[in-house]
């Protein structure tokens, strides 16, 4: 029954407005943006490998927190890979690139936020940095499922099978209610 591998997904996230995410530059899911994660280590719990990932490759310590759990099932391969996702919105350090990873900030576009308040007022100073939108069509096929419910800070967990040709056949997502 050693049919299952853990993994760590890890992000940060600032002012509801920007995220770091890595260009994987080898391995499984070389060439797609990504958070920073790896293998859970034997003797290692999920949280720490989270911490040591996001070490490791973007060069920064930050306070992540369990935001979901994805399950993913690729035809042909016998194990099947759990997925935790953290998110902090600090981080400390300086962001490095490393041999894996090559970090980058990109802008949250709005159609993956939660709907504002009408009466929040929005500081378009704060948001004159320019940086590109979340490359949705450059990431895992997921992502975009999940992306939105991570961003509205909701637990969510999910469900992707990816055929042979790494297309998603079938899915499911799903998310606690807003609190
Ligand atoms: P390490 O420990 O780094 O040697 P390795 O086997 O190289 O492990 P790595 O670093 O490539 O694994 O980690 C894979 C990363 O990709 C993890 O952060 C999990 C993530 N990942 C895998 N499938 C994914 C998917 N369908 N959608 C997604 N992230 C996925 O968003
Ligand atoms: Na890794
Ligand atoms: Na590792």
């Amino acid at each position: 029954y050693d049919k299952v591998k853990q993994y760590t997904n890890a992000f940060v996230i600032q002012n509801d407005s920007k995220i770091l995410l890595g260009y994987k530059k080898r391995g499984f899911g070389q060439g797609l943006w990504n958070g920073f994660g790896g293998k859970v280590d034997p003797g290692e719990t999920s949280a720490q490998a989270a911490v040591r990932e996001l070490q490791e490759e973007a060069g920064i310590t930050a306070p992540l927190q369990l935001r979901g759990i994805l399950f993913f099932v690729l035809e042909g391969v016998d194990t099947a890979f759990h997925i935790s996702v953290y998110s902090a919105y600090e981080y400390s350090g300086t962001i490095t690139e490393t041999d894996e990873m090559r970090p980058e900030w990109f802008s949250i576009q709005d159609s993956l936020l939660p709907p504002r308040n009408p009466l929040t007022t929005i500081d378009h100073d704060a948001q004159a940095e320019e940086l590109p939108p979340i490359p949705l069509d450059k990431m895992w096929a997921d992502d975009e499922f999940w992306m939105p419910l991570m961003l509205a800070r909701r637990y969510f967990v999910g469900r992707a099978d990816f055929g042979a040709d790494n297309k998603m056949r079938r899915w499911w997502f799903g998310a606690t209610p807003a609190s």
